[in-house]
């Protein structure tokens, strides 16, 4: 079954569930709301069903998100503890990967017991890839809307209020807030089924955005006030060493957000973060508001991502890399401004 951005037919999705009794969920490392809310999403959908069903992720669940958590669903991926589990999978559902190895070492398990995987994301990917079944719309806002969709379809019941608290999350945070231009008529309509069914939807709000570390908040801090504007301001870019995340007593994760932050710049049509990631490798981010798209950029460098927000992990040492991002950045932003006016 492949969907490459062609029209879901959720009635061969289902039938291809239901065939699956004991049925993994994951999504990429360094989890984001909208990975882990698909997961909760599906998951009590699944338990309700009396399948076999656990989520494993390759990282741990972020503290902000434990409001998810409160029936500890979610594994941190244990050789030790879960390849005897794993061993009889029926089919492992990845959300939101973007890139089948950001998985990481989960592939690994995969391949070696040739599990069945079911690819459900709004990332781009290519024809070659290497899932069993392939179920990808780029339009939606989160993937979050496909489980919603597919919950739609696949149940007579309305869909669960635990697994709509996950769906919420996930929609609230792919769309920042119901702020960015991937917001559509379905997110609102989400969010009034939450409404409806009672989910305090402010306190998820409050979990996510109003729980910055002073850590985080002194980094940002800083990097804020060393914003470099090329392009008469249409690019604001930002550097964060790990100099600094160490100075701000921060983790590399405190970086989520920055990037979107920068953005709201007035005049900065794209904003830029170079990270330093180790000595020999950085991470890049590229946020748009929508006039110019940035995945062809991150893409050139090795990485990928949505039209309006991509990135990428690029070899090389923070001078270096900050010298080629920045050339490869400017050379198509000013090609964008020229033929956009
Ligand atoms: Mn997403």
């Amino acid at each position: 079954m492949d969907y490459n951005n062609t029209d879901i037919n959720w009635h061969e999705v289902n039938d291809v569930i239901n065939d699956s009794n004991r049925i993994m969920l994951t999504t990429h490392e360094n989890p984001d709301g909208d990975g882990l809310g698909s997961e909760c999403g599906l998951y009590y959908h699944f338990k309700e069903k009396n399948n076999d069903v656990r989520i494993i992720n390759y990282s741990p669940i972020p503290s902000d998100y434990d409001f998810l958590n409160i029936d500890g669903i979610f594994e941190t991926y244990d050789h030790n503890l879960h390849h005897e589990w794993m061993k009889d999978v029926d089919m492992v559902i990845i959300f939101d990967v973007g890139d089948y190895v950001r998985i990481r070492t989960i592939v690994d398990v995969i391949d070696y017991y040739g599990l069945n995987t079911m690819n459900i994301d709004h990332h781009p990917h290519s024809n070659d890839h290497q899932f069993t079944h392939n179920i990808v719309d780029l339009s939606a806002a989160a993937t979050g809307c496909m489980i919603y969709d597919y919950l739609k379809f696949a149940r007579s019941k309305p869909i669960g209020k635990k697994s709509l608290e996950g769906i919420y999350t996930a929609v609230m945070t792919d769309t920042g807030c119901f702020r960015y231009s991937n917001t559509d008529n379905k997110c609102h309509e989400i969010a009034i089924e939450c409404l409806n069914v009672g989910l305090e939807t402010h306190k998820i709000y409050k979990a996510v955005y109003e729980n910055n570390s002073k850590s985080r908040m002194q980094l940002l801090g800083e990097l804020l006030s060393n914003i470099h504007y090329e392009l008469d301001g249409n690019l604001a870019w930002f550097l964060v060493t790990l100099d600094m995340i160490k100075r701000a007593n921060a983790t590399k994760a405190d970086v989520e957000g920055f990037s979107d932050m920068v953005r709201t710049i007035r005049g900065v049509e794209v904003a830029l973060m170079i990270m330093e990631n180790d000595t020999d490798s950085c991470r890049i981010n590229f946020r748009s508001k929508g006039k110019y798209s940035v995945n062809d950029i991150a893409k050139s460098l090795g990485g990928g991502g949505h039209a309006f927000a991509a990135g990428a992990i690029v070899a090389g040492s923070l001078e270096n890399v900050r010298e080629i991002a920045l050339e490869v950045s400017m050379k198509s932003i000013q090609q964008k401004i020229n033929e956009y006016s």
